[in-house]
């Protein structure tokens, strides 16, 4: 059996990474594509000369030629700006909507069968307009935000309880930016609810109980803008590539993992023809059931409101187009 092909349609932070995870999981043979030429060829050379330290085998090429993606089974798009210190994810829109148009052409004419997962941001934005420009239907096209911002949850609730992050199950839904919403009450380790081992630590004190989780659900909100400002320039890369690693290998190994992800919704959670945030079920047919969870009026209130939120940028890209 031939081996799956993937293409990066990006080759800066986050593409290299994603490269090299392709590479280490040897989920298949990779194309780099980016408009600076040259360097991603640079890049798949150098991880290429890797191989035997490693012990992969995959075949990883560089371009600046569209025609390079054919016959792609996956296609990750990081082409764009990232953030720089002081900016939201929204500022990037008229540039990026820009750059995921000529991207979406070059997806449809050259990878017509592909799964296309967006990374670029405003994330909810850029698959909106992906989808829509390559007509592929919905179950091909998704965003990567709701992995990275559950991990990054989950990270910060490890830490605060003294666990291994292993055993830690937290999920974030909504719109990927300041109006995201993870979900407290669900987050649990191994099965024990995080509510209840917060106030085993804190002896009861639900005062302190909600303010260490409250604090919480805002470095998750921040997490992104932290590492921006932290790094100086650009944004993050490590964990934004492992999390779109995970729905690759989701879908090409056929996993059924159930994911937050960025998903059209045609009517579940009461939203229409936008997209967002939710659980879905993530196998060998891309999106394979978006999974409605009940919510309580706490949680339904604020993922309505990032679900305005997201309208809110959709108007703005198209009013920008
Ligand atoms: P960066 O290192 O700048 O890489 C972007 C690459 O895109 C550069 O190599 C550019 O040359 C290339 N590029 C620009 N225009 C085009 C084009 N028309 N066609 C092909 N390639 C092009 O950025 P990065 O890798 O750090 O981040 C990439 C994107 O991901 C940014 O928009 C970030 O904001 C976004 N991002 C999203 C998340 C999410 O969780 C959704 C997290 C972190 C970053």
């Amino acid at each position: 059996m031939a081996r799956k092909k993937i293409a990066l349609i990006g080759g800066g932070q986050i593409g290299g990474v994603l490269a090299q995870l392709c590479a280490l999981r040897e989920l298949g043979d990779v194309v780099m594509f980016d408009i600076v030429e040259g360097m991603p060829s640079g890049k798949m050379l150098d991880l290429s000369e890797a191989n035997r330290v490693d012990g992969f085998d995959a075949d990883l090429k560089g371009t600046s030629d569209y025609k390079d993606i054919a016959g792609s089974d996956v296609v990750i798009v990081t082409a764009g700006l990232p953030r720089k210190p002081g900016m939201s994810r929204d500022d990037l829109l008229a540039t990026n909507a820009k750059i995921m148009a000529q991207v979406s052409q070059g997806i449809k004419e050259h990878a017509p069968n592909a799964f296309v997962i967006i990374i670029s941001n405003p994330l909810d934005a850029m698959v909106t307009l992906c989808q829509r420009l390559t007509g592929f239907p919905k179950e091909r096209v998704m965003g990567m935000a709701g992995v990275l911002d559950s991990a990054r949850f989950s990270c910060f609730i490890a830490w605060e309880l003294g666990v291994s992050v292993k055993d830690v199950n937290a999920m974030v839904l909504g719109g990927h930016g300041d109006t995201m919403v993870p979900i407290k009450r669900f987050a649990n380790v191994n099965g024990i609810p995080v509510y209840d081992l917060l106030k085993r630590k804190y002896n009861g004190d639900m005062n302190k109980v909600e303010e260490v989780m409250t604090a919480m659900v805002e470095r998750t909100k921040g997490a992104g803008g932290e590492v921006v400002k932290l790094l100086g320039n650009g944004s993050a890369f490590y964990s934004p590539a492992s999390s779109a690693i995970a729905m690759v290998e989701a879908i090409l190994r056929d996993q059924k993992r159930l994911l937050p992800v960025c998903a059209l919704l045609e009517g579940e959670y009461g939203v229409n023809g936008f997209y967002v945030g939710v659980p879905v079920v993530l196998g060998s047919k891309g999106i394979e059931e978006i999974v409605e969870m009940e919510l309580d009026d706490e949680e339904k209130k604020l993922f309505d409101v990032s679900c305005a939120a997201v309208k809110e940028l959709v108007e703005a890209m198209d009013k920008v187009l």
